[in-house]
């Protein structure tokens, strides 16, 4: 497929498909159900597009495939470069420092030279891939190097930028030894799109004042001519595949078996994260049991629900914290609980799309409380899903979907009496209210949804001034 070329390449960490195994034995593919790929896929089908990433494992070059009728690049990563780019510098360096420094980032200057390697490994996958002038999309953290390596290759190329994580403010970024260098390796595309306007303003700030180029509001102006423009694009999700999903007869039935196997609570409330240290998970059971102790309501009141899905196993800050949380949710329900009845119902583990909905519908009140998040689709999908204007949503002022979730009981997840305040108001808080608020939380949701975003991204892309690619259909 090498000799093939393709007018948009979409270059991601990793590929939007997860191994498989088939019925045969055979090892097959799964276009895997995260909102990017739902977000992607239209613009890969219009325009016949092509997507490099990794597609974990370690497994030696794989040949390009097609799943469902995507055009798939597997890259493969060397067990030292999983530890270096992947584990160290992306997880274990980017992510806590890019994250408020909730976790305290780590530097090493053999995982940079990892994270270099990979990244002009990637680069000139997608130079030799794409056609003259064509649009290359680059996502994320992993690959912040990718659009100063791919212009140097392919100045023909149109090149975006998108940042799924906050990009922090200079005071943090500018501890990275390496700052210089990431700052260039995003400005060699002709637009770094962001999830809000203060992440695309501390790009520009730091690039006055790091790499000295003129700047004005979201253009920076290079020596070369070219522009580069930083502006915001809140993600979202498939609003309404996500309401037909909820509304659904096997949904609403397993809503229901969920309710009953809780032993049918008044209320439920539930949490869903990757089991990471900035969703704010052990804060948030702390201030739920609190109430419990504290005598507001009783364990036939309500339980919590929490789903952890297991990340980043491998590196430790993740070991530690599912430790910690092990530990709280033992002590909480040992002694809060009784015979059929925990505090909280804690899964360790990942489930279909399907179960999720089940899971949403099934919830009174859900509790999203990260101490930084770039914008937290899990908010997003429980308003999709409460299609009847019912449940509260608790949410994190410091989750990108604050910004749009206005009227969610928004905490301070570093204030746990506020949390209680808030969870507890959330629990009492009476139909009308709840329907008040949700009702305009869904407009929100269901008016911006995936398929917006990524046609706002192309089209801004397509008309950024001094590109030299050809514009793509959004
Ligand atoms: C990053 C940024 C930003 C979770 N568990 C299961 C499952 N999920 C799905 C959820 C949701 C997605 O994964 C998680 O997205 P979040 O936005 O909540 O968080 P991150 O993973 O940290 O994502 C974040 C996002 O990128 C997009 O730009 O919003 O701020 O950190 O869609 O539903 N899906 C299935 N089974 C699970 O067990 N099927």
């Amino acid at each position: 497929m090498s000799t093939v070329s393709a007018d948009l390449v979409i270059v991601a960490n990793r590929l939007p498909v997860d191994r498989v195994e088939q019925a045969d034995g055979t090892p097959g593919w799964r276009t895997s159900p995260g909102g990017l790929v739902t977000a992607i896929e239209p613009v890969m089908r219009a325009n016949d597009g092509t997507w490099i990433g990794w597609p974990g494992g370690t497994d030696a070059d794989l040949e390009p495939f097609e799943a469902d009728g995507m055009k798939l690049v597997p890259m493969s990563m060397t067990p030292e470069e999983i530890e270096g780019h992947y584990e160290g510098f992306s997880n274990a360096t980017l992510w806590p420092l890019y994250h408020d420094l909730v976790a305290k980032p780590e530097f090493h200057r053999e995982w940079w030279d990892s994270y270099v390697a990979v990244n002009r490994r990637f680069a000139e996958k997608a130079a030799e891939l794409a056609s003259e002038g064509a649009t290359v999309w680059v996502h994320d953290y992993q690959m912040q190097l990718v659009p100063q390596m791919l212009r140097e290759l392919r100045p023909d190329l149109r090149i975006g930028f998108y940042l799924h994580i906050p990009f922090p403010p200079a005071e943090l970024f500018q501890q990275l030894p390496w700052r210089r260098q990431l700052l260039e390796g995003l400005l060699g595309a002709d637009m770094v799109g962001f999830q809000l306007p203060g992440g695309a303003q501390n790009f520009v700030r730091l690039v006055r004042q790091r790499v000295g180029h003129k700047t004005h509001r979201d253009l920076v102006y290079l020596p070369d001519g070219r522009t580069v423009r930083a502006a915001a694009f809140p993600i979202s999700i498939d609003a309404a595949g996500f309401e037909e999903m909820a509304r659904s007869e096997p949904v609403a039935a397993r809503a229901a078996e969920i309710r009953e196997a809780l032993g049918n609570p008044r209320k439920v409330f539930l949490g869903i994260d990757r089991l990471d240290y900035t969703k704010g998970i052990y804060a948030r059971l702390r201030a739920f049991a609190e109430l419990i102790e504290d005598g507001h309501f009783d364990v036939e009141d309500a339980v919590f629900v929490q789903v952890a899905v297991p990340s980043r196993e491998q590196v430790e800050q993740y070991r530690i914290l599912r430790d910690e949380i092990d530990r709280l949710v033992g002590r909480i329900n040992g002694d809060l609980g009784r015979i059929g009845r925990p505090a909280i119902s804690y899964l360790h583990s990942s489930y279909p799309r399907e179960e999720m909905a089940a899971l949403y519908r099934s919830a009174d009140v859900m509790v999203v409380t990260p101490y930084r998040d770039g914008m937290n689709l899990v908010a997003k999908e429980y308003v999709a899903c409460r299609f009847e204007d019912t449940g509260a949503l608790v949410l994190s002022e410091f989750a990108g979907a604050a910004d749009e979730l206005r009227q969610a009981w928004l905490v301070n997840p570093y204030d746990i009496n506020g949390m209680k305040s808030a969870l507890l108001e959330a629990y009492r808080a009476d139909d009308r209210e709840t329907r008040r608020r949700m009702k305009a939380m869904r407009k929100t949701v269901t008016q911006n949804d995936v398929a917006a975003w990524a046609d706002a991204f192309m089209a801004d892309l397509a008309e950024v001034p001094g590109s030299h690619g050809k514009a793509v259909r959004p």
